[in-house]
């Protein structure tokens, strides 16, 4: 019987005793699995986050209680692997975000605050909550502001929180997610190793091992195509120098996450099988498992015991991210042999990752690049900028073009487009921050690279041009390439 199952029965054996609760109740149904029913709330505690590996201790308390959370949103530039760096957005100053770690039926003071320095309005969704968007209209918020919303935490589970904040996707990709831990009253039964592993892509301007500063880019998050695949926020986050751990004979529970944006993980630890998985981080218990599956924005926990020592690889078993893109953690187990477990050499560096020397396949788009492509007409160059312009700008610049006042400049009659010699070409292809006047109001945000080919930007540059601004114009491939050359 699971701690879970305990808990159950004797909420409602009190229920049938007809023990007097003064507070409300909360449907008791099997359909809403174990919603518990909310007692009183006694007293107050701030509660402590940690960043991953770590993992915030249990509130030691009999009662139910009011939990405040501070949780500051830091954008920052930081290492992603040896010689890149990446500016990520970050719920407390790294990625993953802070662990925060509470009970079922606490009372959550959650206070998100948006960094004065940072450039752009951000919110949360917790999962564990039970409201509107998880939080997200409540929360969110300009750079220099706070907001302020309280919920119950209703459901038992490990839930994933992000920002969700326009545009989602790319808010998730650089960065913005973690977990909330929402425990039974008197906490998981005990074990020796709590850990904190979370997952998440990084789709950047240049290719795995690039050296320097890379952006984010659109277009490989739309293709689902990122260069790193990691774990807690950069390659070798968590190993190497950086590993977790442990002794033999201990028992380590790991709280995995995934933040996606995009891909499912096929969590697996090279070397051990696990005891116990709380399946998708929820009530349901199984054992003997080698690989579990964490979607995006999903987790899980698992369990299992050292049994003897060496490295254990922590690894998404989709198994080129783990040794071409960074999808590996390690945890060092330290004691004696046992050969009654295990017999033979152990050489970890077999399983170390190849590193960047990875082979460079062409792909199709450098190909097509390099073929000369025919100048389309004008009706071809609407068409497909339509449809380039749906894909690549639509969820920032709006479907008319009109942008999101404050956010996102509006493209139909800017004066600032306007005034560019280059038609607009060169924002698109390196990308644009910092302040700029678009038809007297004040922008001060970042513009991403979109990586396309001059075909494709002389058709959206047309589309664009034609469609918000009413001017009879057809932009050809040859003129981007004159654009992107002279201001290389
Ligand atoms: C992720 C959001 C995002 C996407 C996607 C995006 N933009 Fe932008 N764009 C911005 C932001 C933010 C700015 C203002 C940057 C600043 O403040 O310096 C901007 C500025 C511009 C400007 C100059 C200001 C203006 O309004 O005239 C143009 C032109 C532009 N974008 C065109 C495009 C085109 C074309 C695409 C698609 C190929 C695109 N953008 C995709 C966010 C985006
Ligand atoms: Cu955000």
């Amino acid at each position: 019987m699971t701690v879970f199952h305990r808990l159950r029965s004797s909420l409602r054996f009190l229920a049938t005793i007809g023990f007097l609760w003064i507070s409300v109740f909360s449907c008791q149904s099997p359909e809403n699995g174990n919603q518990q029913i909310l007692g009183p709330i006694e007293g107050e505690v701030q509660a402590v986050l940690t960043d991953a590996p770590e993992v915030p201790p249990h509130i030691d308390a009999k009662h139910n209680t009011k939990v405040i959370v501070n949780l500051e949103i830091i954008e920052k530039t930081m290492r992603l692997a040896d010689g890149v760096d990446y500016t990520f957005w970050t719920f407390g100053g790294s990625v993953p975000g802070k662990f925060i770690r509470i009970r079922q039926g606490d009372l959550v003071e959650f206070h998100l605050h948006n960094h004065p320095d940072n450039m752009l309005p951000h919110n949360i969704d917790l999962h564990a909550v039970t409201g509107p968007g998880g939080g997200a209209e409540a929360s969110l918020i300009a750079p220099g502001k706070s907001a302020q919303f309280t919920f119950r935490a209703l459901n038992q589970g490990l839930y994933v929180y992000h920002c969700a904040t326009a545009p989602v996707g790319m808010h998730i990709a650089n960065g913005m997610y973690g977990l909330i831990l929402v425990e039974p009253l008197e906490g998981l039964p005990p074990v020796d190793h709590e850990f904190y592993v979370m997952q998440g892509e990084f789709y950047t301007s240049g290719r795995y091992g690039d050296k320097g500063h890379q952006d984010f880019s659109m277009q490989k998050a739309l293709d689902e195509r990122p260069d790193y695949v990691v774990m807690n926020g950069a390659v070798g986050a968590n190993s190497g120098a950086n590993a977790m751990t442990v002794k033999v004979g201990e028992t380590v529970r790991l709280f995995l996450g995934n933040g996606g944006p995009n891909l499912v993980s096929s969590f697996h630890v090279i070397g051990e099988i696990f005891n116990k998985v709380y399946v998708e981080g929820g009530n349901l218990v199984n054992h003997n498992v080698q690989t579990t599956v964490i979607p995006a924005g999903g987790s899980a926990i698992a369990e299992f015991k050292c049994e003897v020592p060496g490295t254990l690889h922590l690894v998404d078993h989709s198994i080129f991210r783990a040794f071409n893109k960074g999808a590996l953690a390690q945890i060092k187990v330290v004691g004696d042999e046992n050969h009654e477990v295990f017999t033979g050499k152990q050489k970890e560096e077999v399983y170390l990752p190849e590193g960047s020397a990875i082979q460079h396949i062409s792909s199709g788009k450098s190909d097509q690049q390099a073929m000369a492509i025919p100048e389309k007409s004008q009706p071809e160059r609407m068409e497909a900028g339509k449809r380039l312009y749906l894909q690549n700008c639509m969820a920032c610049h709006m479907e008319q073009g009109t942008g999101i006042s404050g956010t996102f400049p509006p493209l139909v009659n800017s004066d600032f487009l306007k005034a560019r010699s280059d038609k607009g070409a060169g924002i698109i292809i390196r990308g644009l921050q910092g302040e700029i006047m678009v038809n007297g109001q004040k922008y001060n945000n970042i513009m991403p690279a979109v990586s396309l080919n001059d075909d494709e930007i002389a058709s959206i540059l047309t589309y664009i041009h034609n469609e918000f601004n009413k001017e009879n114009t057809l932009i050809k491939a040859s003129e981007v390439k004159g654009w992107r050359e002279s201001e290389k």
